[in-house]
């Protein structure tokens, strides 16, 4: 007898064969499917293209080492270091290849960049508040992935060339720049400098068009300046200046014979300028462990103090925001101070660090204080005041521009010596060069200093230059325009070296104003330059004499053996400098290429950089002296010739007369102005 559960028992064992049949039957077919023919010969064709890629992407890679290989040199003429090469090799490995050109080419679809471009290789791609970082310029915050990217871009083709870096100095990463500049504005809170060099300041400073570079010479003048640095640190760390052929330290006497680091302090900003960045935080790390006038009796020159020290400190307080710059800027200024106790307020000479005595040269005219050097503080007091909230420093300078306004000038002339006791002229000799120069100069600067506010200045300005120019600027028989030095009504037909800057101030003048002199200006400044140019033509050595006279027989030429002398000098390039920016005429650069090639021809050493006794040997004996200036200056204006103009542009840049460049108030964000405090220095 079956009962119901007998009858269901096979139904499900059915059932249950019925689906295990179903379930066979689609594994079989899709296991069919993978083994079919058709699918063996799509894998074949697979592992065929596979295999095909491989070979080209072996051609690929090969190709790619050629331009690794290219790249090398060009990299290696532009003195990047081995790591950075080794950075390129990683860049450049096949396995991360892939990734990184996908990479790349997504970013390139998202922001439909351009496809031929030029890629600067900077230390920092960063530009300033006030402009917007050039569109050749990759983004990131340190050497090597920028290094990387540039190599990855290069890869693909998407690059015409690598340059070097270059314009609108920063020290803050873009992320942290803009706060970083807000922080510095109005307040003085010490912060350790130690975490924002690490982390958050990149340096260097990128032309926003490179094609205003020329690459080959600018890389060339760099690497002059990373022989000097470098000759500088291994014999004369922490001394005043370096002495190439001895191989030891040079202190000169301006420097009061203490180790006070000139060449550091002097030539940071350059370094800084031409990111090397290494070098910069070795210097500023000195700086901050060793700089100091405590403790120590030395008698300093006010005016070169001034300009190279606390110059120095301030263009790289406005470079990076760094409150330590600003400190010891501070801290120098206050050691000067003491000079500043005269009967009318223009200050001695020299000043002794300890005890604050202050004195005249002895040979000065009778205790006089020399124009040159008193009328050369203005431009770095005043922003000094503007940066500390502190009006004392603007105040001081204040008192001596009011004194030579008031007083009765010579034929509307200035002579070069003043008695800060009695407020009368010394002896009558005027000039342009030593004991003169940068007097007239800080009166144009100031007025750009101010953002063409300080109207007094520009006045005080013109007024005088009108009188050199009627008084004391002629062109000699073979047409040579020059600037005589005059001596109780004489014209003494010489002009020094010192002189040939005002080629470039004479421009300048024509450049930011429109009015009657306009053109004069431009003549005489492009016909100074020229004969600066000639002056240094005209020697064997290819490089100019300390002063040169013009008479029926010679034209800008050196007569007196103790005129003869080079010493690495700037005041021809700073000319070549201003004008090559105001007119670019290609002349001026290829001027600036000329002294480069003499300057390496005979005053460059195994160890560094010497002027040289005499410019009209064809082998002059070398001086010996590394001058501080030459870092400073004379290397800074070179790269800056051949850098683009957005390079410190100079409607937002003055430089001082040690070429620390300044910013221009209203016109640059990097002015980093203080509210005004009371007064909280503690000098007199
Ligand atoms: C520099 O210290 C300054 O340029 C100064 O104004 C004049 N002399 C030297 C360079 O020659």
């Amino acid at each position: 007898m079956c009962s119901r559960k007998c009858f269901r028992m096979p139904t499900l064992v059915i059932c249950g064969v019925v689906l295990t049949i179903i379930l066979v039957c689609i594994t079989g077919i899709t296991l069919t499917n993978s083994i079919n023919i058709s699918n063996i010969v799509k894998l074949r064709e697979k592992v065929a293209s596979d295999s095909a890629a491989a070979n080209g992407g072996h051609q690929a890679a090969q190709t790619r080492a050629a331009l690794v290989e290219q790249q090398y040199s060009t990299l290696q003429q532009h003195h990047l270091s081995r790591s950075d090469l080794n950075y390129i090799q990683a860049a450049t490995h096949p396995k991360n290849l892939q990734r990184q050109l996908q990479q790349q080419q997504q970013q390139q679809l998202q922001q439909q960049q351009p496809n031929k471009i030029v890629i600067e290789i900077g230390l920092s791609n960063d530009s300033g508040p006030s402009s917007a970082p050039a569109s050749s310029t990759l983004g990131s915050s340190s050497t090597g992935p920028r290094i990387l990217q540039a190599a990855e871009a290069l890869m693909e083709g998407n690059v015409d060339s690598i340059s070097l870096p270059a314009a609108a100095p920063l020290t803050a990463a873009t992320t942290s720049s803009a706060k970083s500049l807000e922080n510095s504005q109005g307040s003085d809170t010490p912060h350790s400098h130690a975490n924002t060099t690490n982390a958050d300041i990149t340096m260097g400073i990128a032309d926003h068009n490179p094609g205003g570079i020329q690459f080959e010479r600018r890389a060339h003048v760099k690497q002059m300046m990373e022989h000097a640095w470098h000759n500088y640190k291994l014999y004369a760390w922490g001394k005043n200046e370096l002495r190439p052929l001895s191989q030891r330290p040079h202190s000169a006497s301006i420097f009061g014979s203490y180790d006070l680091g000139a060449t550091i302090v002097d030539g940071l900003d350059t370094l800084y300028i031409m990111g090397l960045e290494k070098e910069y935080r070795e210097g500023r790390d000195w700086i901050e462990r060793k700089f100091s006038l405590d403790n120590i009796s030395a008698e300093l020159s006010v005016f070169e103090t001034n300009i190279r020290f606390v110059g120095g400190m301030l263009t790289l307080y406005a470079f990076t925001g760094d409150p330590l710059y600003k400190e010891k800027a501070q801290h120098v200024a206050d050691k000067l101070l003491p000079a500043f106790q005269t009967p009318t307020g223009i200050p001695y000479a020299l000043v002794n660090t300890k005890t604050g005595v202050a004195k005249n040269y002895g040979w000065a005219s009778g205790g006089s204080s020399i124009l040159s050097e008193f009328g050369t503080l203005h431009l770095e007091f005043a922003y000094l005041s503007d940066i500390t909230g502190n009006p004392l420093y603007r105040e001081r300078v204040q008192t001596i521009r009011q004194v030579l306004k008031e007083i009765e000038k010579p034929k509307g002339l200035y002579p070069n010596f003043l008695n800060p006791k009695t407020g009368k002229w010394g002896q009558l000799h005027m000039s342009l060069g030593a004991l003169g120069d940068s007097y007239y100069e800080y009166l144009l600067k100031a007025w750009l200093q101010s953002g063409q506010t300080d109207e007094e200045a520009r006045e005080m300005f013109d007024e005088a230059m009108l009188a050199i120019l009627d008084k004391m600027v002629r062109t000699s028989p073979g047409g040579l325009t020059y600037v005589s030095d005059l001596k109780f009504d004489r014209l003494e037909h010489k002009m020094d070296h010192l002189a040939c800057f005002s080629g470039g101030l004479f421009a300048l003048g024509a450049a930011t104003r429109q009015n009657d002199y306009t053109d004069k200006y431009m003549e005489v400044g492009k016909g100074i330059t020229n004969t600066c140019h000639e002056s240094y033509i005209r020697a064997p050595t290819q490089l100019g004499p300390e002063a040169f006279r013009f008479s029926e027989a010679v034209e800008a030429r050196a007569l007196r053996s103790q005129e003869k002398y080079y010493i690495l000098r700037p005041e021809t390039f700073e000319s070549y400098f201003v004008l090559w920016r105001l007119t670019h005429d290609q002349k001026y650069r290829d001027w600036g290429w000329e002294a480069v090639l003499a300057l390496e021809k005979h005053c460059r050493t195994a160890h560094g950089y010497c002027g040289l006794r005499n410019v009209y040997q064809q082998e002059p004996q070398k001086d010996d002296v590394q001058q501080s200036f030459f870092l400073a200056e004379t290397l800074k204006y070179l790269y800056l010739l051949f850098s683009d103009d957005s390079v410190l542009p100079l409607d937002e840049w003055v430089f001082n007369t040690e070429a620390h460049p300044l910013p221009i108030k209203g016109a640059n964000a990097y002015y980093r102005q203080a509210p005004v405090t009371l007064p909280v220095s503690n000098a007199s």
